[in-house]
């Protein structure tokens, strides 16, 4: 298979919850048919950019996933298959993602905000901003607001970051800024938000400092706040 047909294969069996070739798949059977697992392993072989692996492949796939879900074609349990074959090559991913830093660029928190489950492009986010060098504390999913501003308090970060996927959720995003800023922590931080339903009107209405579309703009914008260049400087 070419690049561009390992990519659309890639993004099709994350449609079809593919982990592996031993998985049947949501709407096709496809037992024997390499899976995501198989798709990514190869196109790294093949030297196809991880970023196209990534954007064009995985996350597509997932956007399709959502239009599906939102059309009433898919369910919670399709969703969640692709989010688990997504989810399982992460780490065949992630040294690719890892290549560049290892002097510390500062002490990166990110956390998915209260009641929201989606940590998909928060741990990309994660990954991608390790490999540019920044000290990563993850705090996983549906994180309290509370819980965030202690960690705050605790960890002492340069940046914040925070994702929420779902229009319910955004506005904890809104409540943690106000929290930090009401314990006297929000002016040496620097808070990143980002998430499907965020926009660059939210972050300025919330008082955040950037709103990123994705994992590379996240890195270009703590890189520029970090006094260097971009993902590539
Ligand atoms: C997978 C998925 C799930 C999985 C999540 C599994 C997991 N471990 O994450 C499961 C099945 C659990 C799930 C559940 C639900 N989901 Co859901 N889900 C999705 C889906 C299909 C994909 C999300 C994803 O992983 N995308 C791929 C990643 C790579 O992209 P990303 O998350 O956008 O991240 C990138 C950028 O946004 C950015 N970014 C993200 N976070 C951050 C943070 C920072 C700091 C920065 C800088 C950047 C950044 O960088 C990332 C990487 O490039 C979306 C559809 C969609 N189009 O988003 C729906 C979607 C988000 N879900 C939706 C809904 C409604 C739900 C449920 C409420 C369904 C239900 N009725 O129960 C529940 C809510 C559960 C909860 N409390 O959180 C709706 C939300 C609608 C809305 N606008 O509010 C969507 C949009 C589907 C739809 N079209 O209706 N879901």
């Amino acid at each position: 298979m070419s690049g561009s047909e390992l990519i659309s294969a890639i993004r099709y069996n994350v449609l079809q919850g593919r982990r592996d070739k031993d998985d049947e798949g949501l709407e096709d059977d496809l037992v024997g048919e390499p899976g995501v697992e198989e798709l990514v392993k190869e196109a790294l072989q093949k030297k196809v950019p991880v970023h196209d692996i990534l954007l064009h492949g995985l996350t597509e796939g997932m956007k399709q996933v959502g239009e599906k879900f939102e059309k009433k074609e898919y369910f919670i349990p399709d969703m969640l298959s692709a989010a688990e074959a997504v989810g399982a090559v992460m780490e065949t991913l992630e040294p690719y993602l890892l290549q560049e830093g290892t002097t510390s660029k500062g002490k990166f928190l990110l956390a998915t905000v209260e009641k929201d489950q989606h940590d998909i492009g928060k741990n990309i986010v994660g990954i991608m901003l390790k490999g540019a060098g920044f000290h990563v504390v993850d705090l996983g999913i549906s994180v309290p607001t509370a819980d965030i501003v202690t960690a705050v308090e605790k960890e002492k970060p340069d940046y914040l970051g925070l994702s929420a996927l779902l229009d319910t959720t955004m506005r904890h995003m809104q409540e943690t800024i106000s929290l930090l800023q009401e314990k006297g922590l929000r002016s040496d931080l620097k808070v990143i938000i980002g998430g499907a339903p965020t926009s660059p009107e939210f972050a300025g209405k919330i008082g955040a400092d950037a709103h990123c579309k994705d994992a590379f703009a996240a890195v270009n914008t703590a890189n520029e706040m970090a006094g260097g260049g971009g993902a590539n400087g």
